[in-house]
């Protein structure tokens, strides 16, 4: 019984990740569902990663998923970018109708990129599709190198895996060369980018960027 109701949950996500996915199509609209523990520097990279984006002629939007607070969506707004926050009120992870719900808050027709951080989390947001047409892993230095082999399902679900922290590599015990060989036995093709959000000690912001806009042109081509 209890597996029934299990299933019935999934089947109702898949449901309206499939209309968020047309809907995204028919908009021309390309759609990045951004997972990671608290603290990996999701939001960090986005107030990064924005600015190269607009400077590529993209106009992006995004949606900050958090148990509490408007504390990120706060922090996108600065940079004048429309977002909205979306508060799951104890839920640890962004499902495809909060997501369906948050649509008609945008300009669909207007934008060309949406970014979606969802909660911080290794565990639940994977098994959540919203429709998304690429799920970057953020996985901070700081946080160990076991992480991708101890969370298996959550590393293979995403296309592209980012390093963060990189500035903070000399400081912490970490075998870079292990981590990205679990990455890879994950998932061979992975595309993993070692990045510092850190001001004045910026790194591989500009290859992230290049990568999503490869994506976008691939998905619109
Ligand atoms: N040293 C360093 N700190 C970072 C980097 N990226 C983010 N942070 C810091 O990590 C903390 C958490 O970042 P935040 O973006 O809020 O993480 P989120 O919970 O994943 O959204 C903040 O204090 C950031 O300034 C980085 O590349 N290097
Ligand atoms: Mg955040």
């Amino acid at each position: 019984m209890k597996i029934e109701v299990e299933q019935d949950v999934m089947q109702v996500n898949r449901t309206y990740a499939a209309q968020n996915r047309a809907d995204f199509s028919a908009q021309r609209l390309c759609v990045v569902n951004i997972l990671g523990s608290p603290g990996a520097g999701k939001t960090t990279l986005l107030e990064r990663l924005l600015p190269l984006l607009q400077a590529e002629g993209i106009t992006p939007a995004v949606i900050e998923g958090d148990l509490a607070t408007a504390k990120d969506a706060a922090r996108i707004a600065e940079s004048g970018v429309p977002v909205v926050q979306i508060n799951t009120d104890g839920g640890c992870h962004l499902d495809a109708k909060m997501i369906a719900r948050v649509l008609p808050a945008f300009d669909l027709a207007s934008l060309d990129l949406l970014l979606i951080e969802n909660v911080g989390n290794l565990v639940c947001p994977a098994s959540f599709d919203l429709g998304e047409d690429v799920r970057i892993v953020v996985l901070s230095v700081p946080e160990g190198g076991d992480k991708p082999s101890k969370y298996p399902a959550t590393f293979l679900s995403a296309g592209i895996v980012v390093l963060n922290k990189m500035d903070l590599a000399p400081y912490v015990e970490i075998d870079l060369a292990a981590v990205h060989a679990d990455i890879l036995a994950l998932k061979p093709d992975m595309r993993i980018i070692e990045t510092s959000c850190r001001r004045g000690m910026e790194s591989g912001l500009k290859e992230l960027a290049t990568e999503l806009v490869a994506r976008m042109r691939e998905k619109l081509a």
